[in-house]
């Protein structure tokens, strides 16, 4: 009974943000990046997990040279019952042992590749999963830094300023039928997504906005929530330093 109900309660991740959003409750995901956690920290990182709002679970980066993606998973699975949900930087990092995956295409650039080429390579390997697939456009916005996502993707981001731009991406999103929408600073950027462009893409699109990229404080958690974020993503500043998870309780 307890498994049919998390089996329920997975495939359902898509329903259950859509459902958050329209009551107005804010939703957090960890992301994790297989190239710098150590399995065996998995365990105490996230006894803090469940201690703060944490609802989500993202897994992916840019990169994973020495494909640790499957075992990162699979160690995570076993310690939670928050939701996994892939966030991969390209096709190789999908594995059947999360419950969903962000199905990115990278609509601020203009290569190809991301837009719709490692979609299409992506295809055979979900054939054979049973991944929740939740279509997400994806907007890198300029975060003062250089970030992994623009060099390894050979994009330029969107610059903050360039707010119709943002805009209409995002709207052209929706109407392509995209069901989630991303703003992304990058990680570890400098300067958040301002709560401006957050509001305004918030005020015009209708499905559930998702920001993240150089949120490392309550009060930026809290701003971009108050803006008009659905769901914040946090990496860095819980990588850096496991305690920020103490300011963050249930
Ligand atoms: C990056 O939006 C995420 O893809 C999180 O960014 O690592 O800066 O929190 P940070």
């Amino acid at each position: 009974m307890y498994r049919e109900l998390l089996i329920f309660a997975f495939v359902n991740i898509y329903k259950n943000i859509v459902q958050a959003k329209k009551e107005n409750k804010k939703l957090l995901a960890v992301l994790i990046d297989p190239e710098k956690i150590e399995i065996n920290t998995i365990p105490a990182f996230f006894e803090k997990v469940h201690q703060s709002i944490t609802t989500h679970i993202f897994v992916g980066g840019s990169t994973d040279i020495h494909n640790q993606t499957e075992k990162v998973v699979s160690a995570i699975k076993q310690v939670t019952h928050l939701p996994v949900l892939l966030f991969p930087g390209d096709v190789s990092q999908i594995t059947n042992k999360a419950d969903g995956i962000l199905f990115l295409s990278l609509l601020s650039g203009r290569n190809p590749e991301y837009l719709i080429e490692q979609q299409i390579k992506a295809v055979p390997v979900l054939k054979n999963t049973d991944l929740e697939i939740i279509s997400t456009g994806y907007l890198l916005i300029d975060g003062a830094k250089e970030t992994a996502t623009q060099k390894v993707s050979n994009t330029k981001p969107i610059s903050q300023n360039n707010q119709e731009l943002i805009l209409h991406t995002a709207l052209a999103g929706e109407l392509l039928g995209q069901k989630l929408m991303y703003l992304e600073a990058g990680s570890g950027a400098k300067i958040p997504v301002e709560t401006a462009i957050i509001t305004t893409v918030k005020n015009n699109v209708s499905i559930p906005l998702i920001v993240g990229g150089g949120i490392r404080s309550k009060h930026q958690l809290e701003n971009a929530f108050s803006a008009g974020a659905d769901l914040v993503v946090i990496g860095t500043a819980f990588e850096n330093d496991a305690r920020f998870f103490e300011q963050l309780k249930k």
